[in-house]
């Protein structure tokens, strides 16, 4: 199954929307790491039809939203958080040692606006970079989180190019 991975929207929504309106068929979930727990609340109220999950980032103050949890898709633990209170401007290693604490499959993050896959020992890290206001890109970017019993978890880094067209970033 296929969850669209977005994140650090900062009150900007319409790549996201578009992104909901692409996939929406395709999808079993989304998910927000953060900045902002309002536009990941704007979303679900506009959206229904899956399963939506997020955390609360670094400018979120809204104290009832978790900074961290951990989701079960077909039995596989995915451990989301913004990630600034697991320092990955400095180091992501820091937050690979925690996701691998908590016997994590993968771990999904934000905060740095910049996509990484990458895996730490056994745990998958991943992040979508951000859909609004992309640092290490020229185009906003987000992910596929691709979940199957037989295959286990991948993850692809897309761009989006506007206009509904998106693009899948083969270097990451
Ligand atoms: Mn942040």
């Amino acid at each position: 199954m296929k969850i669209l991975v977005i994140s650090d929207t900062h009150r900007y929504l319409k790549n996201a929307e578009d992104l909901i309106e692409i996939y929406k068929n395709d999808i079993s979930a989304v998910i927000h790491l953060g900045d902002l727990v309002n536009d990941a609340e704007a979303l679900i109220n506009k959206y229904s039809g899956f399963n939506f999950y997020y955390v609360a980032g670094n400018n979120d103050y809204d104290k009832s939203v978790n900074y961290e949890d951990i989701i079960t898709i077909q039995s596989k633990r995915i451990l989301i958080t913004h990630g600034h209170r697991q320092r990955v401007n400095y180091d992501i290693s820091n937050l690979g040692a925690w996701a691998l604490q908590k016997d994590a499959d993968a771990v999904l993050f934000g905060h740095i606006h910049r996509p990484v896959r990458e895996y730490y020992g056994s745990v998958l890290m991943c992040n979508p970079g951000s859909i609004s206001l992309p640092r290490s890109t020229v185009l906003p970017t987000f992910g596929i989180l691709d979940i199957d019993f037989e295959n286990g978890i991948d993850f692809s880094v897309m761009a989006y190019m506007g206009n509904g067209n998106v693009k899948r970033l083969s270097r990451f």
